[in-house]
C-alpha cells in the first residue's frame, strides 16, 4: 500500500505529499454522525430510554462519547450512555422523569467526540414527550343550574364543561357524559348539552336534581321550571 501510494505521489513535492498524509490523517480521525437529516425521537414522561430513528451511531470511531446541548433555555433532562465505542452506539436516556403537560418537546444539538478529541458536526434531535395517563377528569364547577319554560322542549338547557389535564387528545380529551341518576325525562350529548326529552309539569315536580357523569367524575344537575 505504502508502495502504491508511493509511486502514485512520485511526481509531487515532499512538502506537498507531506500535507496531503497530514490532512488525509486528520479528517479520517474526524468523527461523523451516522444520520441523514435529524434524528427523530420520543421518550414516556415516566423518564427511561428516549427511542431514536436512526440510532445513535457514529463513523470513524473509537467515539468516547456524545456532547449534548440545549437549542431552547434550560438544563438538559437528557444524558448519553456508551454501548459500543467502536460503532459509536450509545442511547439517550432521561436523566429524570418529565412533564409533558409543561414542555412536551425537546430540540438538543448532538456531537460525536472521538477518543482523540476530534467531534463531529453538529446533528439535531427532536424528541416528543408521550403523554402518560395521571389526571382524572375535572368539572369546572361542582354544580350546574338551569331553567326552563313548563311544557317546552328545550334544545340546550345548559353546558356542562370537564376538563383533564393530561396533554394528549388520548388521555386528555373529554369522550362523553352520561346521566347517572336513572329515569331522567333529560339526555346529555357528547358536547356536555342537557335537554329535556320531554315536556315538563311544574305540577310534579319544580326541580329536577340528578348527577352526571363524564367518565370518573359527578356533577350535580339542577333544573328548575318556571
Ligand atoms: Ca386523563
Ligand atoms: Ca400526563
Amino acid at each position: 500500500m505504502a508502495g502504491i501510494f508511493s509511486s502514485q505521489m512520485a511526481g509531487y513535492p515532499k512538502l506537498f505529499v507531506l500535507l496531503c498524509t497530514v490532512i488525509a490523517f486528520v479528517s479520517a480521525k474526524v468523527p461523523v454522525l451516522d444520520v441523514d437529516g435529524d434524528y427523530e425521537g420520543s421518550v414516556s414522561e415516566k423518564g427511561g430510554s428516549v427511542d431514536l430513528n436512526p440510532p445513535l451511531k457514529s463513523l470513524h470511531g473509537p467515539i468516547c462519547g456524545y456532547r449534548i446541548t440545549n437549542k431552547r433555555h434550560g438544563r438538559i433532562p437528557f444524558e448519553v450512555f456508551m454501548i459500543d465505542e467502536l460503532t459509536g452506539e450509545a442511547e439517550l436516556r432521561a436523566r429524570r422523569p418529565l412533564d409533558c403537560e409543561t414542555e412536551d418537546s425537546y430540540s438538543l444539538t448532538i456531537q460525536a467526540v472521538a477518543c482523540t478529541g476530534e467531534q463531529s458536526e453538529r446533528g439535531t434531535v427532536n424528541i416528543a414527550v408521550r403523554d402518560v395517563n395521571e389526571y382524572m377528569p375535572e368539572w369546572r364547577v361542582e354544580e350546574y343550574s338551569g331553567e326552563i319554560q313548563e311544557g317546552d322542549i328545550v334544545d340546550a338547557i345548559i353546558s356542562l364543561d370537564a376538563v383533564d389535564r393530561d396533554c394528549s387528545p388520548t388521555f386528555g380529551r373529554i369522550c362523553s357524559y352520561r346521566i347517572s341518576t336513572p329515569d331522567q325525562p333529560f339526555t346529555i350529548n357528547e358536547k356536555g348539552v342537557l335537554r329535556n326529552t320531554v315536556p315538563l309539569s311544574a305540577q310534579e315536580s319544580r326541580n329536577h336534581v340528578f348527577s352526571v357523569w363524564q367518565r370518573t367524575a359527578a356533577a350535580r344537575i339542577r333544573v328548575r321550571y318556571s
